[in-house]
C-alpha cells in the first residue's frame, strides 16, 4: 500500500513536495489520498521530531515508517461520510466553537439501557438544548468491578450489553445529521488486567510484558512509591500490585486490575494510536483522554504532568490531524490549575495558528471553586483564581461543569487560599466537613471519598442537588416556613451553579440527572463491585417518572429542568457567552458577589455582566462596578426585565444570578 512512499527524515527538503509526488502515483480515492498526503506534509515535521525525541533510541526511522503506514491504513479505513465531514470542518471554524454548544455526560445503561434505547431518547436531549453527548465508557471492560468501564478489556469492541460497532456508527450518523456531536473516552493510561495484552503477559509473552511496567522485585517500585501520591488510598493503596502469574509487581496507579501501560515502549504508542484512530473512524468527534497527566512515569517524581506526557499528546494530536482532522481532544487532567492549562497549549509555526495538544479541557479548577464559594458564601478565592487566569490560546476552550461522575477534588492554589485569608489545611478540612454534612448547619448531604489518614486528604462524593441541600430539604417538613425556605434555597443553589456554568466561560456540560435535580442514590451500597466506591451515589439512573413531572407546574423537576433549559437556550443567543469570548472579573464591593464581565469578539455586539450572589440573603453591588455602557437600569437577560436598582445598588436575591446586558 505504501510502496511508493519515500520517507525522509525532517531535513531541508520539503516533505510536502515529496509526499505530494508520491500521492500522485497512487490510484483509488485520489482526492482523499491527496488530502491525506497534503496533511501529512503539513504535520510531518512535528510527527518526526516528536517521534524521534520520544522513541529515537528504539529505532527512529523504522518506527517512523511504521507510523506513517499505520496512518495511511487508518485513513484508508475512514468511512467516506466522515472524510466529507473532515473536509467541511477544515473549511469552517472549529466545530466546538459553534455558538451555544452545550454538552451532556451520560451512562448508556443508566439513561436508556443501550445504544438503541439511547437513540429513542435523543429528543430528551434536543429539548434540553444539548448538542454534544459524552457517552461514558461503553467498550468491553473488566469482569465484575470495571471502575465504571474505565478498565478496558477490548479498546474497539463495543460491549454487547450496549450494542455493537455498527450501532455506535449509526448513532454517530444520526447525531451528525442533527448537527450534534459524539464524545467518548480513550482510557489510555491503563488497560484492564484481562485485556489480551495483559493476558499474554501473564502467559509469559515477553513482548506484552513490555507493554506494562513490570518489576521482578520491590527495588524500583519502592523508589517510585517514595514520590508518588495515591489515587485510591482506601480501596487500592499503593501504586503496585503483586501479580502471581508473573511472579512480579505491576504498576497499578488506579485499581489493582488497571495495569498502567508503558508508553515509553513505541509498540504501545502505535497500538494505542490505532485505537484512537479506530474510535475516530467510528464517528466519535471528541476523544476524552482519560487520566492524561499520568501517561509518563519517572522514579523520583510524582509521575504526573511530566514533559513526555505532553509530547505523547502532541504526537497523537499531530497524527489525528492527518487522518481525522475533524476530531478534537478533551483533556481529563484533574490537577493543579496551572498544570491543567498546559494541556491546552497552542504552539504552531509562524502565522499558522494550530492547536498542538488538546482543544478542550475540563475546567476542574472552576468547578472546585464554585463549590468552595457555595460553602464559604464568599467569592474571594473564586474571583482571584478565576480572575487571574490568562486567556486560552486561540482554537481552545474550557468545558465548564458543576458535577460529573467523579468525586470533587479540592484542587486550589495554596498561595491564593492564603491571599483569600485562609490556611490551606484547615480550609480543606472545613470544606470536607461541610460537604460530608459534618459541619454544624451545613445544607449538604455528601460523603468523603478516598480519605487518606496519612495525608489528611479526601475528596467529595454526592450529586449536585444533594450537595446543594435538596436531599436535606426534601426530608424536612415542607409545610413549615423553615422547610419551605430550605427547599427554596436548595433550588436556588442548583440554579446558581448551572447559571454560572452556562455563562462564565467555555462550553457548559450537564451531568445526566442534574436536569431533574436527582439526589443521591444509595443503592450502590448493596451492589457487588460498587459498594466500596461511593462515586456511584451520584451516578443517577435517569428517573423517567420524575422526567414526566417537568410539565407539572410547581414540581422540583419542572423548576430545575426549566432553569437549565432556559440557561442553555438563552446562552445560544448571547454573543458575549461565545466559547472564546473574553472575561474579566470586576470588583463587586461585596464579599458575597461575583461579578464577571464577558466581552464578545465583535465590538458591535453587547457586553454582558454575570452577577452572582453566594449568600442566602439579598445583596447589592454598586451600579458603577459595571463601568460605563450599562445605563441606569441594566437589562437582565435571565429575568427578561430590567434589574432592580435601589440607591445606586443593583439588587440580587438570595443566591441570585443575573445576566446584565449593556444598553
Ligand atoms: C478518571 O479519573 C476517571 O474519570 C475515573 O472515573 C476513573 O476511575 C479514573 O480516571 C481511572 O480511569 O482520579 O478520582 O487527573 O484525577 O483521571 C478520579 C486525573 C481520578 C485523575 C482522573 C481520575
Amino acid at each position: 500500500m505504501m510502496t511508493s512512499l519515500t520517507l525522509r527524515p525532517a531535513g531541508r527538503e520539503d516533505p510536502r513536495a515529496t509526499l505530494a509526488a508520491s500521492a500522485r502515483s497512487l490510484g483509488g480515492d485520489r482526492a482523499g489520498e491527496a488530502a491525506f498526503f497534503s496533511r501529512l506534509g503539513w504535520r510531518f515535521g512535528s510527527i518526526s521530531a516528536l517521534a524521534l525525541s520520544l522513541y529515537g533510541e528504539s529505532g527512529g526511522s523504522e518506527l517512523l515508517a511504521r507510523l506513517v503506514r499505520l496512518l495511511h491504513e487508518d485513513h484508508a479505513a475512514r468511512p467516506p461520510e466522515l472524510k466529507a465531514i473532515d473536509a467541511a470542518r477544515e473549511g469552517s471554524g472549529p466545530w466546538y466553537l459553534k455558538p451555544g454548544l452545550a454538552a451532556y455526560m451520560v451512562y448508556l445503561d443508566r439513561f436508556a439501557g443501550d445504544l438503541a434505547g439511547f437513540r429513542q431518547r435523543l429528543p430528551w436531549l434536543e429539548e434540553l438544548g444539548i448538542d454534544m453527548v459524552h457517552l461514558m465508557p461503553f467498550f468491553r471492560s473488566h469482569e465484575g468491578n470495571s471502575d465504571g468501564g474505565y478498565a478496558v478489556r477490548d479498546y474497539l469492541g463495543v460491549d454487547p450489553r450496549y450494542g455493537d460497532a455498527a450501532g455506535l456508527s449509526c448513532l454517530a450518523q444520526e447525531l451528525h445529521g442533527k448537527g450534534m456531536h459524539l464524545a467518548a473516552d480513550l482510557v489510555l493510561n491503563h488497560s484492564s488486567d484481562d485485556h489480551a495484552w495483559a493476558m499474554a503477559a501473564k502467559a509469559g509473552d515477553e513482548k506484552y510484558r513490555n507493554y506494562y511496567y513490570i518489576f521482578p522485585d520491590r527495588e524500583l517500585p519502592d523508589r517510585y512509591e517514595a514520590a508518588m501520591p495515591e489515587v485510591f488510598p482506601e480501596t487500592a493503596p499503593g501504586n503496585f500490585t503483586y501479580i502471581r502469574e508473573l511472579g512480579a509487581w505491576a504498576m497499578t496507579v488506579f485499581h489493582d486490575f488497571q495495569w498502567d501501560l508503558n508508553w515509553s515502549n513505541p509498540e504501545v504508542f502505535l497500538d494505542m494510536l490505532h485505537v484512537l484512530l479506530g474510535m475516530a473512524n467510528m464517528g466519535i468527534d471528541l476523544i476524552r483522554l482519560d487520566a492524561v497527566p499520568y501517561l509518563w512515569k519517572r522514579a523520583g517524581t510524582s509521575c504526573q504532568n511530566l514533559e513526555e506526557a505532553h509530547l505523547i499528546v502532541r504526537l497523537l494530536k499531530a497524527c489525528a490531524d492527518v487522518v481525522a482532522p475533524g476530531v478534537a481532544f478533551l483533556a481529563e487532567a484533574i490537577v493543579q490549575p496551572r498544570e491543567i492549562v498546559r494541556y491546552l497549549d497552542a504552539g504552531g509555526i509562524a502565522g499558522e495558528a494550530r492547536v498542538e495538544e488538546c482543544q478542550l479541557a475540563y475546567h476542574a479548577s472552576l468547578m472546585a471553586l464554585l463549590w468552595e464559594a457555595l460553602a464559604t458564601r464568599k467569592t474571594a478565592l473564586l474571583a482571584s483564581t478565576f480572575g487571574g487566569e490568562t486567556r486560552l490560546p486561540p482554537g481552545t476552550a474550557w468545558l465548564s461543569y458543576a458535577r460529573c461522575h467523579d468525586d470533587i477534588g479540592l484542587g486550589y492554589d495554596d498561595a491564593k487560599i492564603r491571599e483569600a485569608g485562609y490556611a490551606p489545611g484547615p480550609h480543606k478540612r472545613f470544606l470536607l466537613d461541610f460537604y460530608s454534612g459534618r459541619y454544624p448547619g451545613s445544607f449538604a448531604t455528601g460523603r468523603l471519598f478516598m480519605e487518606n489518614p496519612a495525608t489528611g486528604d479526601a475528596r467529595i462524593s454526592g450529586s449536585c442537588a444533594s450537595l446543594c441541600g435538596l436531599e436535606a430539604a426534601l426530608s424536612g417538613d415542607g409545610a413549615t416556613p423553615e422547610g419551605a425556605r430550605a427547599l427554596e434555597l436548595a433550588l436556588r443553589r442548583i440554579e446558581l451553579l448551572y447559571g454560572l456554568v452556562s455563562s462564565l466561560v467555555g462550553i457548559p456540560m450537564v451531568f445526566s440527572g442534574d436536569e431533574l435535580a436527582a439526589v443521591n442514590d444509595y443503592s450502590f451500597e448493596g451492589e457487588e463491585g460498587r459498594s466500596d466506591d461511593n462515586r456511584w451515589m451520584h451516578r443517577a439512573r435517569l428517573d423517567w417518572d420524575a422526567a414526566a413531572r417537568i410539565s407539572e407546574k410547581g414540581s422540583v423537576e419542572a423548576r430545575i429542568y426549566g432553569a437549565i433549559r432556559g440557561y442553555l437556550g438563552k446562552r445560544r443567543t448571547i454573543a458575549a457567552f461565545a466559547q472564546d469570548a473574553a472575561f474579566r472579573v470586576l470588583a463587586s464591593g461585596s464579599e458575597n458577589v461575583l461579578l464577571v464581565l464577558r466581552s464578545p469578539k465583535a465590538e458591535m455586539e453587547r457586553r454582558v455582566a454575570v452577577a452572582a450572589n453566594f449568600a442566602p440573603e439579598e445583596r447589592a453591588f454598586p451600579l458603577e462596578a459595571l463601568g460605563p455602557g450599562f445605563g441606569p437600569l441594566p437589562y437582565d437577560l435571565l429575568a427578561g426585565r430590567q434589574a432592580t436598582v435601589l440607591g445606586g445598588g443593583v439588587v440580587l436575591g438570595a443566591y441570585g444570578i443575573a445576566w446584565l446586558s449593556e444598553a
